[in-house]
């Protein structure tokens, strides 16, 4: 882990089981990043509750989304791990930062909008002030790229704007932190409404596709798959979302680009084309699956990983957070 790398943060919220979306728009990335980068990735399990969770679904969920990372390719030996909840910085940070966060802003958050509508009868502070424990999350370690699908990139913009009014105020506290969106498979939309993103807490199972889903169920979801009339195979997210949807998919497992798959599809119908985006999903989930299958079964292992990285965040976090506090006019 050499000195100079540059920072990277990114989390992801064991709030369901990891799809398809998750894995495409951000997971992959975060493997990627861990060569060039000196990476802190999260369990952002303090977030999830801002939608209620029954508790031994949520320890299961967590439990499984550790292994599941680590079977992606997560390496623990190149990357620090760790569960956002072990932390105590981030929801200490994440307080102050509350103070120099307007209402106004929060309420103008697209996620805060969809998520209010969704849980209408559960529309509860914590789902209003997610954003500013995101940005603590990010300006804890001083991060220098967040690698997010592009659906978080609202999210990116106000930490940016919180860092920069506590900068103002105070002096260089907080690193101003990039977004990063990777370039293929940035947006999955859901097999069923393809014009809204595929989403692990969707109600409508049928329009996700999870990681840990058996072929045979894959492969019947992506042929139950909304397309349209016109029996062609070609990208135009605008008339033709869920074929394009497809395709984008199709293109981040296999790396052909779109003119090669209008290509390869001219003339057939969609039934080949389904089955053979399905087909190609399944070959390139099979060698996480069976890691999963692993890990999961390594309690011990799994512990002694999160209880590493945990001490490491806490140690390094320590300092950013005991900076923002002396600015402010706390005393030791
Ligand atoms: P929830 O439904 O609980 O909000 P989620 O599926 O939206 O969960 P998060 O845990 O909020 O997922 O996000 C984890 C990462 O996956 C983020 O970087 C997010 O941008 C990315 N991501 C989520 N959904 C998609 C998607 N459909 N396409 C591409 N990237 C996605
Ligand atoms: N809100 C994020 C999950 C998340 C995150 C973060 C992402 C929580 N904290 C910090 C990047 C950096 C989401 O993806 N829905």
């Amino acid at each position: 882990m050499g000195e100079k790398k540059q920072i990277v943060l990114s989390a992801i919220q064991p709030s369901g089981s990891m799809t398809l979306g998750n894995y495409l728009g951000a997971i992959k990335n975060w493997v990627a990043m861990q060569e060039e980068y000196f990476c802190f990735y999260a369990l952002a399990d303090l977030h999830t509750i801002t939608v209620r969770q029954n508790p031994q679904e949520m320890r299961k969920n967590i439990l499984d989304m550790y292994a599941l990372l680590l079977a992606c390719g997560v390496d623990p030996d190149k990357s620090v791990f760790f569960i956002q909840s072990h932390v105590t910085t981030h929801a200490q940070l994440a307080w102050l930062l509350n103070c120099y966060t307007q209402f106004g802003e929060l309420s103008r958050m697209t996620q805060f909008k969809d998520k209010s509508k969704k849980h209408a009868d559960n529309i509860n502070a914590g789902l209003f002030t997610y954003p500013s424990l995101m940005a603590a999350d990010i300006l804890l370690y001083q991060a220098d790229k967040v690698p997010v699908g592009a659906d978080q990139m609202q999210h990116l913009e106000l930490t940016r704007n919180i860092a920069n009014r506590f900068n103002g105020l105070y002096g260089n506290v907080f690193k101003i932190p990039e977004g990063f969106v990777p370039k293929d498979g940035a947006r999955v939309m859901s097999l069923q409404t393809p014009t809204s993103k595929m989403s692990k807490s969707d109600t409508n199972i049928n329009g996700c596709v999870y990681v840990l889903d058996k072929p045979e169920v894959i492969i019947k979801k992506f042929k139950r798959a909304i397309t349209d009339n016109d029996a062609e195979v070609r990208f135009d997210i605008e008339n033709k979302p869920g074929i394009s949807n497809l395709m984008t998919i199709y293109s981040a497992v296999t790396g052909l680009n779109t003119e090669q798959i209008e290509k390869e599809f001219a003339g057939k119908g969609y039934g080949d084309f389904k089955a053979s985006v399905g087909e190609a999903v399944i070959e390139h989930l099979r060698p996480v699956q069976e890691k999963y299958q692993q890990i999961i079964k390594d309690r011990a292992y799994m512990e002694e990983t999160w209880k590493k990285a945990d001490a490491f965040a806490q140690n390094f976090s320590q300092r950013t957070l005991d900076k923002a506090m002396k600015k402010i006019g706390y005393i030791k």
